[in-house]
């Protein structure tokens, strides 16, 4: 595939946070591992100054997904916590960057990063059209994010070599990039980006 970013495109890396680390209270495998390839592509949108959404996960202390309030999850991402904070090496620009929190009301969920959020509004003032996501989880936050995005009409592409997903059950990533695609996103990784290569 032969891509490059126009000024309709957006990118959004979505949770990159401690506490979704290996060792974080809901860590997850290799999410480590794929900081430098999210920090090439915030680059890369950087360099061609087209704007990078970073979502954060940011519960407050009696979230209603932790376990102990009747949840699925350990807590984690509380605000302000050490655990919510972004991974130290994740590339953060000064400009053309914002910052998204979701989860933030103590009784409802929210895995899509338009849910309860300005992300729409803010994509809709710079005439996005397209968004590219990475992050985690591939099988819960990328995923919803993804198909909140179809669903409010944007084209979207699953950066595939800078995601990573919890697996909570095997095959919830494969059947969640499978749902993706069917939904009618595109898979991408970085070789494609043309402006990468010149
Ligand atoms: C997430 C589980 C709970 C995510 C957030 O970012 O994918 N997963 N909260
Ligand atoms: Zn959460």
């Amino acid at each position: 595939m032969r891509l490059s970013v126009t000024k309709k495109d957006a990118l959004i890396v979505v949770d990159m946070q401690n506490d979704f680390m290996p060792g974080g209270a809901l860590g997850i495998d290799g999410a480590d591992r794929i900081v430098e390839r999210i920090n090439d592509y915030v680059r890369l949108f950087e360099k061609l100054s087209q704007p990078v959404y970073f979502t954060r996960d940011w519960h407050p202390k009696n979230h209603i997904s932790f376990k102990e309030n009747g949840g699925v999850w350990p807590r984690h991402c509380v605000q302000k916590s050490e655990g919510a904070k972004f991974h130290k090496d994740l590339y953060i620009p000064s400009d053309n960057r914002f910052v998204i929190s979701k989860g933030t009301f103590e009784d409802f969920d929210a895995y899509s990063a338009f849910q309860g959020t300005e992300l729409k509004s803010l994509l809709g003032e710079r005439a996005i059209r397209r968004v590219f996501i990475c992050g985690v989880a591939t099988d819960y936050c990328v995923k919803h994010t993804l198909l909140g995005a179809i669903n409010l009409g944007f084209e979207t592409s699953f950066l595939y070599d800078a995601v990573k997903g919890v697996e909570l059950h095997e095959g919830d990533c494969a059947a969640a990039v499978q749902e993706m695609l069917e939904a009618g996103t595109l898979l991408c990784e970085i070789d494609d980006f043309i402006d990468r290569r010149v």
